[in-house]
């Protein structure tokens, strides 16, 4: 087909009105006369679908057309968010869609508000691989994303007595109009049983797997649109079902429970998204997921290849294969053992194509987030990966041996296997099993390079690369700030859109007062709108004419939430002083989920809303200061709170945050980033200039040595008047009377375990720092320039350049439109 006869014409109202009309009596099976907003979300929706799906295949067609070389991302997480005004942008037709929509009594922005958020991820690995989807398309790359449909995403967050209480997140309870659901596209998947070799009479041998217990992925397509619209990049997600419906031994005699139980375990599998962030969750079902969606993934990905390719050994020239973190790395043994076991190939071509295949993106530099698996787990589930990766593992030992003959301690450190602990360490499979292996910041993988994998890096030369992260303009701008968007198209023309390095023009008016002037009061509508929602989620009033100071990401003592609301406390003392300075009325806005076995964080959000309590109800305070911790943090959120901000807190302590993709939203929006010189802040200070961010703490090159010269953080507490203050409150039960010893096992993890972090360390210099934001807000001039500034040297933070990193120096494809 080239177009469908009956297919819409978009441009034209009246076709989508009909369109509309017809998709809500065929699709939906409503009477459009009594249909409410969310049958007419579900109708739209449909009617895209199916206009997105021909994209789709057009750009698939033009693929295998042009025999190109695909690049698959393979990720645990996809946090795409809504999709209803994306796809509209990206079509070019919000105008008409909202005319047919108002013509049929109806407004598109209720309409929209009806689509739940996918949350298909913790944090920014996953909304990373979203931003690169949008990339992908957008920049016509041949890109194709594999994960995991789960029935529940991560948890949604309300605040009960200022705690955090999950509620599960049954985002698809009334089902998602936008998949394309593929019952006859599955593969099996299997786990358990045992090995069978058998050895011919040339000696070669080869294995079957046998006696396994299989469960059947399949196949749910979303189509991801790039902007413009004609090229959609498929994205795959696998849903677990079982072989059997029924065991009809257990039926047939009437024991209905146990008939189905096999049904039920098996589908497990795609059930929840672990609400892990760094933190290792050592539960067999999380492997169990892992092998899932990586073996589905992989058949297929194969499968296409050999529909055209005759021949394996040409798999690397036209498949690069991206691990977003080692998530995915039982990619390598699945991989070869397909190669092998199917393909009928021998070990070293099998490695060979193997190890020219992958790359893998390291997300994190906290050792406890590096994955590593149970030998003894692994046996039982994969008895044929093992025996891959330990074979593998010698012939990768040998080559350290060779490479460093006679050092024992370095065979030890690298081996893929962890002898003392018995565990596979799925970095070290995933570095010696990929052709590239790349940080996601300039700092970390620096530190990657020096710190985690020394020995990796020294062996391997050229393999640590760094592509410094990215965030899609279209949506932290062009959607989620329609006006900020319009006044930069005016300024510097629209290209900015596809360009991000266009915004540089804008310097040219940063000092121009009639441009500030637009600017601010663009701000100040957004922060009527995050009020609006604060007012609406919260019950609490506040005055957008204030500075919204905003912390909004995961809860993890390594982002230092606590030591912002030290400051917060500190700053409230000054207020209620005899002699109160008159201090700049601020909103400290506070968002993020806490993952619901951490003890550390669940505490500090329970602070938070303590502090909150009583800081906005005490009278001497007069507004000047209000504290708010906004429930359930997730990309709807963000596209609300992200253009009413000020000042960007990005705090982390230095060395510890990868890259954080936040601090380049806020900034793109014209807020100002208060932070310490971690992950991609030191990027982003290089971009604005020294004088556009407040920079305060320690170096990670000072962390260290502060950690090696045995930092005490009592010595920092009772140096500081203040600081003793504000810990004092806190171990006293200022802010909850009713439970004084609340928050001892917090202060006592702080200052009598080290302080790891730093908060104490770090709390002198942060205060100043917020100092010179008060005093410099005050000059709404000179902000309002910094600000602009901010925004017109944002071009390096678009996942385009990423992406355009990526495709050259990675995995070695080109555009689709460069190409035609
Ligand atoms: O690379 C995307 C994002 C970084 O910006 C953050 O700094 C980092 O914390 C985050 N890492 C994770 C950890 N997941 N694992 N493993 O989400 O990645």
């Amino acid at each position: 087909f080239n177009d469908l006869d009956d297919g819409i014409d978009f441009s034209d109202v009246q076709q989508i009105k009909r369109g509309l009309i017809a998709s809500m009596v065929r699709v939906v099976g409503f009477d459009p006369d009594s249909a409410g907003p969310h049958d007419w979300f579900l109708a739209l929706a449909s009617l895209l679908r199916g206009h997105l799906s021909e994209q789709g295949m057009h750009t698939s067609r033009s693929q295998y057309g042009k025999d190109v070389k695909r690049v698959y991302y393979l990720s645990m997480e996809f946090l795409t968010g809504r999709r209803l005004m994306k796809h509209l942008l990206d079509l070019g037709i919000e105008p008409q869609v909202r005319a047919a929509l108002t013509a049929l009594g109806q407004n598109l922005d209720v309409v929209a508000e009806q689509e739940s958020d996918a949350a298909l991820g913790n944090g920014g690995l996953g909304r990373l691989a979203a931003c690169f989807l949008d990339s992908m398309a957008t920049h016509a790359y041949p890109g194709y994303g594999y994960g995991i449909r789960y029935e529940f995403g991560m948890f949604s967050q309300t605040i009960e007595n200022g705690q955090q209480v999950e509620h599960p997140e049954s985002w698809l309870q009334n089902g998602s109009p936008w998949e394309i659901v593929r019952h006859n596209l599955n593969y099996t998947v299997r786990f358990g049983g045992r090995i069978v070799c058998f050895r011919d009479e040339q000696g070669h041998e080869s294995c079957r797997w046998v006696d396994t217990d299989d469960v059947i992925a399949e196949a749910y397509d979303l189509k991801e649109t790039g902007f413009g619209g004609s090229i959609a990049v498929n994205l795959r997600l696998w849903s677990a079902r079982s072989t059997q419906d029924f065991d009809l031994r257990y039926f047939n005699e009437g024991n209905y429970i146990e008939a189905v139980k096999e049904k039920t375990v098996s589908e497990t599998l795609s059930k929840v998204l672990y609400p892990m962030d760094t933190t290792l969750m050592g539960q067999e079902l999380r492997l169990k997921q892992e092998y899932f969606f990586v073996s589905a993934s992989l058949q297929d990905i194969l499968a296409r290849f050999l529909k055209v390719h005759k021949n394996p050994r040409l798999f690397p020239e036209k498949t690069a294969i991206q691990l977003n973190d080692t998530h995915p790395a039982l990619a390598v043994p699945e991989l070869m053992r397909l190669l092998m076991d199917h393909c009928g190939l021998n070990w070293e071509d099998a490695w060979d194509i193997t190890r020219n295949s992958f790359a893998y993106t390291n997300h994190t530099l906290l050792p406890e987030a590096l994955e590593t698996w149970p030998l003894d787990l692994m046996e039982t589930l994969l008895p044929r990966h093992m025996e891959i990766i330990y074979r593998i593992n010698h012939y990768f030992l040998q080559d350290v041996r060779r490479t460093y003959p006679g050092d024992g301690d370095k065979v030890r450190r690298m081996s893929i296997i962890d002898d003392a602990t018995r565990r596979v360490r799925m970095a070290h499979l995933a570095v010696v099993g990929s052709a590239r292996v790349n940080g996601v910041a300039a700092l970390h993988t620096h530190l990657l390079r020096e710190r985690v994998f020394p020995d990796f890096d020294r062996m391997y030369e050229g393999k640590f690369v760094n592509v410094t992260n990215g965030i899609t303009q279209r949506r932290w701008l062009l959607q989620s700030n329609p006006p900020l968007a319009a006044l930069v198209s005016e300024a510097v023309g629209p290209q900015w859109i596809r360009d991000l390095d266009r915004l540089r023009d804008l310097e040219a008016l940063a000092d121009d007062t009639a441009f500030q002037d637009r600017f601010l009061a663009i701000k100040r509508q957004a922060k009527v709108r995050a009020a609006a929602l604060i007012e609406e989620r919260c019950g609490l009033c506040v005055a957008p004419e204030t500075l919204f100071d905003i912390q909004i990401k995961r809860i993890h003592e390594y982002k230092r939430q606590l030591l912002n609301i030290l400051q917060v406390i500190a700053r409230y003392n000054r207020l209620r002083s005899a002699n109160a300075p008159d201090l700049l009325p601020r909103t400290v806005i506070f968002g993020g989920k806490a993952a619901p076995g951490y003890f550390m964080a669940k505490k500090i959000i329970r602070l938070i809303n303590d502090v909150a309590e009583i800081i906005n109800h005490d009278p001497l305070v007069r507004g000047r200061l209000r504290v708010v911790f906004v429930p359930n943090y997730n990309v709807s959120t963000a596209e609300i709170l992200i253009p009413a901000c000020d000042l960007s807190e990005q705090i982390s302590t230095a060395g510890t945050e990868a890259s954080g993709t936040g601090n380049m939203k806020f900034a793109l929006n014209g807020a100002l980033t208060i932070g310490t010189l971690d992950g991609a802040n030191i990027e982003i200070r290089e971009e604005v200039g020294g004088d556009n961010i407040f920079i305060f703490g320690q170096t990670a090159e000072e962390v260290a040595h502060t950690k090696a010269n045995g930092y005490n953080p009592w010595d920092w507490v009772n140096a500081d008047e203040e600081l003793r203050r504000v810990i004092d409150m806190i171990r006293d039960g200022f802010f909850n009377m009713e439970q004084p010893d609340r928050y001892h096992p917090l202060i006592n993890a702080v200052l009598n375990q080290g302080d790891p972090f730093l908060v104490m360390a770090d709390f002198r210099s942060y205060v100043e720092a917020q100092a010179a934001v008060d005093a410099l807000y005050l000059d709404q001039r000179t902000w309002a320039r910094k600000a602009i500034l901010n925004v017109a040297r944002m071009g390096k933070f678009s996942s385009d350049r990423a992406i355009h990193t990526y495709a050259r120096d990675i995995w070695g494809v080109g555009s689709m439109v460069a190409d035609a």
